[in-house]
């Protein structure tokens, strides 16, 4: 191990997503809630998972789905009420669970307090807690496109000036560089700290800081606007350091930055050893290696030689200097089963648990996306209606009528690469609406959850589920599939990941097909007598030569 590498409680915990809209329903109005979450906690225990990331549950208008919030100390009424919230949390910690709360201050809802005083007058006290800026020629003050699709600018009457949203114009961007809104997240994160909770995980934290002027920004071919030149800004990591000071450095807290257009570089400040920000980033990398012309809208599929470059980066260029979060989906992904590996019916098992210990063999805390566990898989869109997520149906409308892409081929790209692939419910039983809900879902449910759901995984000891609970409790056991050092073998294979853990002595050879073909392998000297620590087939013995069978998966300890 490097000398540098402090062992901390979150190197050491497996990190559960929970998307609290689709996640259990217990009062049948359709839509998850937090006494759904309470009536779920033993599931939580059993699959044995130290940490909880809860997707916001604040109050909130759901333009997108509660990452616009309207006011950060009150619960969203659908989810519930704080009194819930204390038994929530109170039940986490009765089962040793820690929870990680979704912080989303890059941008507040256009309902909250601050942008409503703000919109009203120029000389309002709130003005600089947004962006406003004049007109340019009659146009919006830079060219500047939101991540939901059109200008990233709004119009408003009121006071005939343009507000920044990077976002849907229902979030308009906060600005950090007035004293004062960071005096006010401070404050609001100081009182959730005091609350008991174990962390955050942080929206966009990477686009807090605006490069001064807010200049143009880069315009791709055929694109009508540009690139804002947001991420990574002059400011962030002075103002992270400045939150670590104010509200992070008084407790003992796990912090996870969501960092796009993060560099390895960057990742090393904000992730620092010395812990003077953040615990950890997520980086997007390897989720953007099956990107297109069109971004996120097309049908490639990633090459595995690109993504075990991409990994490998990340594993080695971070080791002792920072750490890495490990997933391969979440609320804003299609279901990594179904964009990795493959969710043919003979296949998905196989696959689920091979994705699954690829992942969680590498240096990293690894997260589980809710329903990964269970080899959830991509949900049909068989018409737009069927759709819920913005950045879907802003995209269609401004693909298609733009004439860039078919109304066809976008739906195909929808039902791809759209965050509602992730967003369908959990599926809990055979029943109907899969015991989600005894209503009627704010969006379909996946129809295959009458062979694909829990109660099934559970009665199963060779089930997906039963698999994860192994993985995850190998990594208390095995000190090196945390801390140790990992090398990458057959760079130029394109159908197996092989790469090695390394921790003094000890050493874990890990092996995936990541293809439907037998593929052979002939292990390192070292490996060859050694013991099979965990894999998906029904291997008994190490051999010197292996073939695996389609997406198997190994891992050999020396
Ligand atoms: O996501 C930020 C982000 O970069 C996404 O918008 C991403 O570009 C897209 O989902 C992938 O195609 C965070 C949240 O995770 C997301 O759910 C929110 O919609 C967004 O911020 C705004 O708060």
């Amino acid at each position: 191990m490097k000398t540098d590498m402090e062992r901390k409680w979150w190197k050491e915990a497996v990190v559960y997503q929970i998307y609290p809209r689709s996640f259990m329903d217990s009062d049948g109005d359709g839509v998850g809630d937090l006494k759904g979450i309470i009536s779920k906690l033993d599931y939580l225990k059993e699959l044995g998972i130290d940490v909880v990331w809860l997707s916001p549950v604040y109050q909130s208008p759901n333009d997108d789905n509660g990452y616009d919030i309207s006011d950060y100390q009150a619960i969203m009424e659908e989810f519930g009420t704080m009194e819930d919230f204390d038994r929530m949390l109170a039940g986490m910690h009765e089962r040793g669970i820690k929870l990680v709360m979704d912080l989303v201050v890059n941008h507040t809802s256009d309902e909250h307090p601050w942008f409503v005083e703000s919109r009203k007058s120029r000389d309002n006290p709130y003005r600089d807690y947004y962006f406003w800026r004049e007109g340019k020629d009659g146009r919006e003050p830079n060219n500047w496109a939101s991540c939901f699709s059109g200008s990233a600018w709004k119009y408003d009457r009121e006071t005939d000036m343009y507000y920044l949203h990077l976002f849907s114009p229902k979030q308009p961007d906060l600005n950090w560089d007035n004293p004062k809104v960071r005096r006010d997240v401070f404050s609001m994160m100081n009182w959730w700290c005091e609350k008991g909770i174990d962390g955050f995980r942080m929206d966009v934290i990477s686009m807090i800081s605006k490069e001064e002027g807010l200049p143009d920004g880069k315009v791709f071919p055929g694109a009508r606007y540009g690139w804002p030149n947001v991420v990574n800004g002059p400011h962030v990591h002075e103002y992270l350091q400045e939150m670590n000071r104010e509200v992070l450095s008084h407790y003992d807290l796990m912090t996870v930055g969501e960092c796009s257009g993060v560099t390895i570089e960057e990742a090393k400040k904000y992730a620092r050893a010395d812990g003077r920000e953040l615990s950890m980033v997520f980086q997007f990398e390897h989720v953007g290696l099956d990107d297109g012309k069109y971004g996120k809208w097309t049908d490639r599929r990633v090459d595995l030689r690109d993504f075990k470059k991409v990994m490998s980066k990340w594993q080695t260029e971070l080791s002792g200097k920072a750490w890495n979060s490990l997933f391969l989906g979440n609320h804003d992904q299609p279901r990594s089963l179904s964009r990795f590996g493959s969710d043919a019916p003979e296949y998905r098992v196989m696959c689920a648990k091979m994705l699954a210990t690829c992942l969680h063999m590498m240096q990293g805390t690894p997260y589980v996306y809710q329903g990964e566990e269970l080899g959830m898989t991509n949900c049909p869109f068989d018409s737009l209606d069927e759709v819920r997520d913005i950045e879907s149906l802003n995209a269609f409308k401004e693909m298609t009528e733009t004439g860039t892409i078919t109304p066809e081929d976008m739906l195909r790209y929808i039902n791809l690469r759209g965050r509602d692939n992730a967003r369908t419910p959990m599926q809990w039983d055979g029943s109907e609406n899969a015991g989600f809900t005894k209503g009627t879902p704010w969006i379909k449910l996946n129809p295959n959850y009458k062979e694909i759901n829990a109660a099934a995984e559970l009665a199963d000891q060779d089930s997906v589920f039963s698999y994860y609970k192994k993985l995850i409790a190998l990594r208390t056991q095995e000190t090196v599939i945390v801390y140790g050092d990992y090398q990458l073998l057959e760079p130029e294979s394109g159908s197996l990941y092989v790469y090695t853990r390394a921790l003094k002595e000890e050493k874990l050879l890990v092996i995936c097909s990541f293809t439907n073909q037998e593929e052979c392998y002939e292990l390192p000297e070292e490996f060859r007598s050694g013991s099979i620590l965990i894999g998906n087939g029904k291997r008994e013995k190490v051999e010197e030569k292996i073939c695996l069978l389609p997406y198997e998966a190994l891992v050999i300890k020396k």
